[in-house]
């Protein structure tokens, strides 16, 4: 057989770059194969260096909500980089991004801008360690908020896909400040709270959980959650790298009816670029450097490019808040149709679906927590990823991701899809 471009492009990359990848999810480690490596996205697709084209639901894993290059991104940036890349100085449009950011979530009264999720987690995690003067925080196993030392205990994404959930390199500690709460099941935050009384900085959760698949929390035990944290003077941080402006325009917040005190983004507030912003209360963003002994700083932070690009996105949803109602229909229409096929296949797969963040799990018990996550088949879907890649269809190459559909998604890349779908699951069960 012939070896593709993208094999040898693998081969090459795994020379020079760690596992040939810049980050360790895309390698296809838990599903077998050689990565595709990609030429260019259009879209609801994309098209590798080989030529073949793939409909895809990972939109760079969550910020193109409409899909590859939409004119109205692309033109947003070609204006921009006319006028330069970067100043390291203030511009109006950091203004006008922040304003946006809180008008469209309105908990986020003052928001920094900073270069990704992970550092976003991070600086959050450390502005409410400052003002509640507290160290130690939780985080939910399963749960993954970047790869700061002390979230890499138990964490979800590419750490549990690749069984390193704790990583090699962070100290004890690191890991000592982190404590583990088990996602959805309030008793173990209880438990928690009694046994480190007074010393609790933060709690940081992804109000829909989106790196161990897909799964919604319960409102429940979120109502439970934000009173022990007001109680506890615990500050309460939502990781909305991947739901912000996505399930709602205002966030997972807004869909569950809690406001957190602190939020994190990423992803579609730069609508493809590097990006990551965290904000929330005044009370505790003032405390941020320079108006605050709280420091935090960075050189390309709110950088022209991915500003424009990111306020073109938050103005389109603004502007045409009939975007959820569209993705709401596509997103149903293949929850809808996979089910049916499972029904006709005989297989009762879990199917998680949150507004356009969908996962199937393959173990046959109802996944609302981070054990049913776990349950799953990795194996098989493996088997059933690599039937989905020959029959066009580009899926996460990992169980414990999001599959995201975007405005872009044409009723046929849909039908396409359904279709695929009941062929690779029939194909290996
Ligand atoms: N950890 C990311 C998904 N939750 C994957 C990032 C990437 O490989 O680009």
């Amino acid at each position: 057989m012939n070896t593709t471009k993208s094999e040898k492009l693998f081969e090459e990359a795994k020379e020079y770059i760690p596992g040939g990848v810049n980050s360790p999810v895309r390698a296809f480690r838990s599903v077998g194969g050689t990565p595709l490596f990609i030429k260019k996205g259009y879209g609801s697709k994309i098209e590798d260096v080989d030529g073949n084209e793939y409909v895809e639901y990972i939109g760079s894993w969550g910020p193109h909500l409409f899909g590859h290059n939409p004119d109205f991104i692309k033109d947003a940036l070609i204006k921009s980089i006319e006028m330069g890349t970067s100043f390291g100085a203030p511009t109006e449009l950091e203004v006008k991004m922040a304003k946006l950011i809180s008008e469209l979530v309105p908990s986020v009264q003052m928001v920094r801008m900073v270069n990704s999720g992970t550092e976003a987690t991070m600086s959050a995690i450390r502005a409410a360690r400052g003002y509640t003067k507290k160290e130690k925080f939780i985080k939910f196993e399963g749960c993954y908020h970047g790869h700061a030392d002390y979230f890499l205990i138990k964490a979800g994404s590419g750490a549990l896909t690749l069984g390193v959930p704790t990583s090699p390199g962070v100290t004890k500690g690191n890991a000592a400040d982190t404590l583990l709460g088990d996602f959805n099941h309030i008793e173990s935050i209880k438990k928690l709270v009694q046994s480190n009384k007074g010393e609790i900085a933060a709690v940081i959760i992804e109000p829909v959980a989106g790196n161990m698949g897909v799964i919604e929390m319960k409102k429940e035990f979120l109502k439970e959650l934000k009173q022990i944290c007001q109680e506890e003077k615990i500050v309460l941080i939502f990781d909305e790298v991947m739901t912000g402006f996505r399930v709602t325009s205002g966030g997972a917040q807004k869909l569950l009816g809690v406001e957190p005190d602190l939020t994190t983004f990423g992803k579609i507030i730069g609508a493809g670029l590097p990006v990551g912003a965290f904000g929330g209360k005044k009370e505790i963003m003032e405390m941020v450097a320079p108006s605050g002994p709280i420091y935090q700083a960075g050189t390309l932070s709110g950088n022209p490019l991915a500003m424009s690009a990111g306020y073109a996105a938050l103005t389109y949803i603004k502007e045409h808040p009939e975007v959820y109602a569209i993705l709401e229909e596509k997103s149903k229409y293949l929850e809808m149709g996979m089910k049916e096929n499972l029904k006709k296949l005989g297989k009762n797969y879990a199917l998680n679906r949150v507004a356009s963040m969908m996962a199937m799990f393959f173990t046959e018990r109802p996944v609302t927590d981070y054990e049913g996550a776990v349950s799953s088949n990795t194996e098989l879907y493996g088997k059933y990823f690599h039937e989905m890649l020959k029959r066009g269809i580009y899926l996460a190459p990992a169980q414990f991701e999001a599959m995201f559909v975007s405005t872009a998604h044409t009723k046929d890349d849909l039908e396409k899809t359904v279709k695929a779908h009941y062929e690779s699951i029939k194909a290996i069960i």
